[in-house]
């Protein structure tokens, strides 16, 4: 299949998932054509099968604000007409899923169909989707779109609860390529994070006010007055400054390191013994999966979807949003003890395997080839 995605390049998880799809069909033997403004950050290597178009946006004196969506929807014609694409799959609701729209009613004219399929992610609808300046638009297009997916099934009912979506929408959880994160660790590395075998706890995220950072240095404070420990925080963002004065007033601040964004999260993760996600809401949480994977447990709230991939008390625990008390407790009842935090790593290695790239990956094949054939099944 030709097949256009359209996503995010940064490091977000919609980028990530989008990218590492892609790559996946790819070597699958389908035809990859990412459409965005920058290399995704997972984009690298050289893969045949794979074609990169950057969105141009010209600026001009008259724009305060270049106008991308329209730049976008003119790429997706451009290199839809131009590489005979059968199908365009946008991830993250905007403005993807409008621009495909345009792009679509465009080609119609020249008599070319092209299915469009939107995956939500989360913030596309729980964040800045409802935001009413752009709510009218985001319902239209995710109604328009031949088929929608979404990330977990609390991502599913939350965009039920939010717009008047009037199709079905098919829950295709993320996925991580588990042999990828099986890495062993450098010994190297973490002897340099933690030199005297410290236990090395691990938060890894865009830095936003959604993602509470400042209740992971909470728990890390209190973990660390009971066990050796060091904190990695891995990523930016705007909340990050706030992470660092609160790590100096708490006084662990020499114990925690900001590694900034990273793009060899298995070499991290592979010397990491906890992962914390402290999120108000998380609608998958893909950055606590690739830990799983990784072998990490994971210490969270039950926010949002992140109870569709934890399993309590055996891949790691949960906590209220906000409740840093009962988080501390469980993190340290993890590490304390060696044997119980090897039982913890296993099964949260062995947990991953059910959302294995090899899994999903044909699951959206299908959807594929349903939309392209008009009879849609799944689920
Ligand atoms: O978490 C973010 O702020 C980034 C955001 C994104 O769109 O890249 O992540 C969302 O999509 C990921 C991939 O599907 C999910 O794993 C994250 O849980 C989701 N974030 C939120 O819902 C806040």
């Amino acid at each position: 299949m030709r097949i256009g995605i359209v996503c995010y390049p940064t490091f977000g998880g919609s980028g990530v998932l989008a990218t590492e799809l892609g790559k996946a069909l790819a070597n699958k033997g389908h035809q990859i054509h990412f459409i965005t403004y920058q290399q995704p950050v997972r984009l690298n290597g050289f893969i045949p099968n794979i074609f990169y178009h950057e969105v141009q946006v010209p600026t001009y004196p008259l724009f305060d604000y270049p106008p991308y969506e329209t730049a976008l929807a003119s790429s997706m014609v451009d290199v839809i007409k131009n590489n005979h694409l059968e199908l365009l799959h946008v991830h993250y609701a905007i403005p993807h899923a409008s621009a495909a729209y345009m792009a679509k009613k465009i080609l119609e004219q020249d008599g070319i169909h092209i299915p469009v399929i939107t995956t939500l992610h989360g913030t596309d609808i729980t964040l800045v989707g409802k935001d009413k300046t752009y709510a009218p638009v985001v319902a239209f297009s995710i109604n328009q779109s031949d088929a929608i997916t979404a990330v977990s099934h609390n991502l599913r009912d939350e965009t039920f609860r939010t717009f008047n979506i009037q199709k079905p929408i098919h829950v295709i959880h993320n996925f991580v390529d588990v042999e990828r994160f099986n890495r062993k660790p450098i010994d190297a590395f973490r002897k340099v994070i933690a030199p005297n075998g410290e236990r090395i706890l691990l938060h890894a995220s865009n830095f936003r006010k959604i993602k509470r950072v400042q209740d992971v240095v909470k728990i890390f404070h209190e973990v660390h007055k009971v066990i050796p420990s060091k904190l990695l925080f891995v990523g930016d963002g705007p909340e990050r400054a706030i992470a660092e004065e609160l790590s100096r007033q708490l006084g662990v601040c020499d114990d925690v390191r900001f590694v900034g964004k990273q793009e060899q999260m298995e070499d991290i993760l592979a010397i990491a013994d906890l992962f914390l996600l402290t999120s108000e809401y998380e609608s998958f949480g893909l950055a606590a999966l690739e830990a799983m994977a990784a072998g990490v447990p994971v210490v969270s709230t039950n926010a949002g979807g992140l109870g569709e991939i934890m399993i309590e008390g055996k891949t790691g625990f949960m906590g209220n949003i906000g409740d840093v008390e009962t988080m501390s407790r469980r993190s340290i009842e993890i590490l304390e003890n060696e044997e119980r935090l090897l039982e913890f790593k296993a099964a949260a290695g062995e947990h991953a395997h059910q959302f294995d790239i090899h899994h999903i990956i044909p699951v959206y094949e299908k959807l594929y080839d349903e939309v392209m054939n008009g009879v849609m099944e799944i689920n």
